[in-house]
């Protein structure tokens, strides 16, 4: 059979159809070669939906995108995933396929492979979701049929403001809407085919759950590490409730658009600054992106400097006993210091700023009230302050500095004071010229030098003008390092202040001024105002029904309108006392969340012990970058404090985390049009801000060197973006529209075939098209060409042949690279690694068990549904979840082909490149096919032939018979 003969065989007509839709139900017979058809790029544009591909943010111009529907016998033909997918889900879930036992074989490996849980929305799920939950799906199938004990599973982070703010609004309880985003939640995500274990379900609402979040309160508390301190939080007196950051837009609430201001109140906090070294140790040994450990230590802050004191001088300029501490991380620059600045809130600031001044300081307090940290500590923000009209010695030198006070000091940082170096400190620098006060230099290096006093130099350098007769303290001419530890030691040796490491991390205000969150499980007696913890055999300490959520108006939480529920008595003392009505922050319940999974149903403990040493670490948890600081900071913390109570085995609880990229909607070109209509290419014109925008269907457009342009009007460039998508902007795609129109398969395999697992990518509905096409080709490719009225016979095409050479090369090469790719989470190689199976294995004539068999296989992490489907139309009974994941074997990996020289009567006369273990006749073959070689065996008869396979072919002719013919 010739190769044009195995081509027309396994012709395919849906191929063809790309190319040319109008065809697509007569041409199924036309012969071309699907090598000449790779996937990618072709378009059905007679499929292109409405929901998929919607683009409209500007006035949306359509032209010619005329949609038609397809009718029922083209669906059938695409091939049937409507109904596989239904039937395996409910398979499924019937057989509990994916349930991991109690009790597993531990002498078996495990791996735990966790989505960071989701917040179940109204809005329900959107594709970025997917993306995630697809790549761990493909990696605890996988690991499944590799052998592995697997935990994978599900559950809802449900506490929140969204669903309270709901209930305010139309006075549905948060526990109703939230029961009803979870259904959704949970039918959307078995819809997608997800393999979790849901009967390990679990969610943070339920007092099943919360009691042991509130367990872990308490033990928090007997450790000294949850305590109460007055901390300033968002107030907004017009709403009379204290709204958290997210709240807060530009200084107003974010309803109603009230002013908010920063008042003292006392919170409940969590020492977290106890575990700022352990946090920042324990970050190496972590296999997480580099950039979030980076992000970490950042945000834990490790800083190594000195406290300073500042004696207060009096009216008449002469020490008082009270003194000024402030942190610095540059003692060097000391004989620098020309005034200092204390936060507005500093504890000093009434006793020592002068009657004059008092009422500017109490006005300037007032404004900086109203201001976040962000925006207090904001770069570019101009510097304001007042002076406090006091003064206070500098230890250095003895000179009296003035004392400001000014909001870019933080209260919460260091000790909520500095010495001001303007010279040295960009920030200093700024102020001090906007008030005049004098700069002084005192480090200089060769490329910056005191000439100008506007100038200021941060960085290190050689010591100037930096000694004191009065002190004795003299640092000139050393080095920045070596001033600052002289600094230090003089000033620890004479009273003036001490080494100092500091963190920016800031105790976690851990109380919440909301409903619908964990009660915090304490008490607080009646008689003398002491709090005590509830005892641990009364948790979970569950919420009270509520039906007014409103705010108190006095700042009080919402829970102490429950009047019965506050009202108690202390169980052991049997003395009134009164509940805490604050609640937990939406942080609390996600912080723990991986461990109860191990064992969700104990009810003696939060989770066995042995459970927990077989199930610990995560062994990959995926998520989104916006979770790299707080939720993982807080997690390893909770984790840390259970390590030093013994309640988990592991210092750390997630081995390796992995954030997949943001989605963004489908790109939009954009036009302008000018008054008359005309359009304005986006190029040249410089005030296209005056025109009119419009968005232009893709359809429209062409690609014209680097630049897209108007298809009908090549010299109108067009400007082409990819936006987040968002509802204003019309452009958000629904994964509920994908799954209807192409299925699911067709959605798991776009989303891992969209770009780099971690990049952001673009929504492209033309790429769904690619790969739902290559779903098609799969299943035609086993089950055979659709009948005539369009639907598909049962069982397949595939035969019990004995596998050539060729198809076991094209089969372990593919499972080598479909393995090494999901192991290195390169999900998309790993598709087209199995895109080009497909297109080797058309060019067959036969389709052997022994192939096609583990190529199901390796095709079942990615496409489930069609897998299994394949897998019991190949005769199997069970699920394919647990049959072994086929290996590479080697021998069919090695290069395949040699160099192998010709000789024609023992005289080399050319090459022929022959595959390794080529038998003497097709090598024979291949040289009188090749050109050089052919003028020689044409039309000779041959004597002889002598071939040692891999090294010679060596032809000796018969030079009286001619009789060779290679035509
Ligand atoms: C004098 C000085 C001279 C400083 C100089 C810097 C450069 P990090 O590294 O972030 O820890 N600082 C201290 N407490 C502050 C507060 N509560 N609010 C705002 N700024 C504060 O920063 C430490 C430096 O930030 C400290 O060192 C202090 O300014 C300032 F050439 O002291 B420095």
């Amino acid at each position: 059979m010739s190769s044009h003969q195995i081509l027309q065989f396994r012709s395919d007509p849906f191929v063809l159809s790309h190319c040319c839709p109008h065809t697509l139900l007569t041409s199924s017979l036309t012969l071309h070669s699907p090598l000449k058809q790779p996937f990618p790029g072709l378009r059905f544009r007679w499929r292109r939906s409405n929901h998929t591909g919607v683009r409209n943010s500007t006035t949306p111009e359509s032209h010619g995108s005329k949609k038609e529907a397809l009718t029922s016998i083209e669906l059938k033909r695409v091939y049937p995933f409507h109904e596989i997918e239904r039937k395996w889900q409910r398979y499924w879930e019937d057989n509990r396929t994916f349930r991991t036992p109690d009790d597993v074989d531990t002498s078996k490996p495990k791996f735990y492979v966790l989505d960071m849980f989701p917040y179940p929305s109204g809005a329900g799920l959107h594709v970025g979701h997917p993306l995630g939950y697809t790549a761990t799906d493909i990696l605890a199938r996988l690991r499944r049929m590799q052998g592995y004990n697997v935990l994978h599973p599900m559950g809802w982070d449900a506490f929140g403001l969204p669903a309270e703010q709901y209930a305010i609004e139309t006075g549905t309880h948060p526990k109703t809407t939230t029961l009803k985003n979870i259904d959704r939640f949970r039918l959307q995500l078995k819809s997608l085919g997800f393999s979790y274990d849901w009967d390990r379900e679990l969610s943070t609402t339920e007092p099943d759950y919360y009691k042991w979040t509130q367990w872990i309160f308490l033990q928090l508390y007997k450790r000294g590490l949850a305590y109460q301190a007055e901390v300033p939080v968002n107030w907004c007196p017009a709403l009379g409730t204290v709204l958290a950051n997210e709240e807060v837009v530009d200084g107003v609430s974010e309803r109603g658009g009230h002013p908010v201001i920063r008042k003292p109140m006392r919170q409940w906090m969590l020492k977290i600054t106890a575990y700022a070294d352990r946090l920042l140790e324990d970050l190496d040994d972590l296999e997480w992106p580099e950039s979030i450990k980076e992000m970490q230590r950042n945000w834990i802050g490790r800083s190594e400097g000195a406290e300073l004191n500042f004696s207060i001088l009096d009216g008449k300029g002469q020490e008082t006993d009270k003194k000024i501490t402030v942190y610095t991380t540059r003692p060097d620059t000391l004989f620098g210091a020309t005034y200092m600045v204390v936060a507005p809130e500093h504890h000093l600031l009434s006793y020592f700023v002068t009657s004059d001044q008092k009422q500017q300081v109490e006005e300037y307090k007032d404004f900086a009230s109203r201001k976040s940290d962000l925006e207090r500590t904001e770069l570019q923000k101009e510097k304001t302050g007042v002076f406090t009209g006091c003064y206070a010695k500098n230890p250095a030198n003895g000179d009296a500095v003035p004392i400001w006070v000014a909001d870019y000091v933080l209260a919460s940082y260091g000790t909520g004071a500095i010495m001001a170096v303007p010279a040295h400190d960009t920030r200093d620098n700024e102020f001090a010229l906007k008030y005049n006060i004098p700069i002084k230099w005192v480090v200089k290096n060769e490329a910056a030098s005191c000439d100008d006093a506007k100038q200021v130099y941060p960085g290190l350098g050689m010591i100037e003008n930096s000694s004191s007769l009065e002190t004795g303290l003299d640092i000139n001419q050393l080095s920045s390092k070596e001033a600052a530890l002289k600094v230090t030691e003089w000033a620890e040796r004479t009273g003036n202040g001490n080494k100092k490491v500091n963190y920016k991390l800031r105790d976690w205000l851990f109380a919440r001024q909301r409903y619908w969150g964990e009660p915090i499980p304490i008490l607080i007696l009646d008689e003398s105002g002491e709090t005590i913890a509830v005892s641990e055999s009364e948790l979970p300490l569950t919420l009270p029904e509520l039906n007014d959520f409103t705010p108190t108006g006095t700042g009080e939480p919402p829970l102490s309108k429950a009047v019965s529920w506050v009202n108690t008595v202390d169980s052991t003392t049997e003395k009134p006392a009164k509940r805490e009505t604050s609640t937990m922050p939406q942080w609390a319940g996600s912080c723990w969340y991986y461990l109860r999974f191990m064992d969700p149903k104990n009810t003696e403990a939060l989770v066995d012990k042995e459970k927990e040493k077989y199930w610990s670490p995560v062994d990959v948890y995926v998520g989104g970058a916006e979770h790299a600081v707080l939720h993982l900071l807080y997690s390893r913390f909770w984790h840390k404090v259970l390590y030093d109570i013994g309640v988990v085995s592991t210092k750390e609880p997630f081995k390796c985390v992995i954030n997949q990229g943001i989605i963004l909607g489908e790109v939009q070109y954009t036009a302008w049009k000018d008054q008359e209509g005309n359009y304005v290419t986006a190029d040249t014109e410089e005030r296209l801000n005056e025109h009119q925008q419009v968005t232009i269907p893709e359809e429209r457009v062409m690609k014209s060197g680097d630049h897209f342009v108007l298809k009908e009007e090549p010299s109108i460039r067009l400007i082409p973006r990819a936006y987040k998508m968002s509802k204003s902007r019309g452009n958000v795609v629904n994964p509920d529209d994908v799954v209807l129109e192409y299925g699911a398969d067709s959605l798991r395999l776009y989303e891992m075939f969209m770009g780099p697992f971690r990049d952001s990518k673009t929504w492209n509905t033309s790429g769904i098209e690619g790969v739902h096409r290559f779903l098609a080709r799969t299943w035609r490719l086993v089950i055979g060409l659709p009948q005539s009225d369009g639907s598909f016979k049962d069982g397949t095409i595939v035969t019990d042949d004995e596998p050539t050479l060729e198809q076991l090369r094209t089969l372990h090469k593919c499972i080598a690279k479909v393995t090494e790719e999901i192991e290195s989470t390169r999900f998309n190689t790993g598709i087209s690694g199995m895109m080009e199976f497909v297109n080797a294995a058309y060019k067959w004539n036969n389709q052997p068990r022994g192939i096609i068999e583990p190529f199901v296989l390796l095709l079942s992490p990615y496409a489930p549904h069609m897998a299994e489907e394949l897998w019991s139309r190949l005769g199997h009974l069970n699920s394919l979840a647990y049959e072994s994941y086929p290996k590479a074997n080697p021998d069919y990996l090695k290069n395949t082909t040699i160099v192998l020289p010709v000789q024609i009567n023992g005289k080399t006369r050319g090459t022929i490149e022959v595959e390794e273990g080529c038998s003497e006749d097709d090598a024979f073959v291949l040289a009188s096919q090749e050109e050089k070689l052919r003028k020689y065996l044409d039309g000779q008869s041959i004597k002889k032939r002598i071939y040692v396979p891999g090294k010679i072919l060596n032809v000796i002719l018969d030079r009286t018979n001619v009789k060779v013919t290679t035509k």
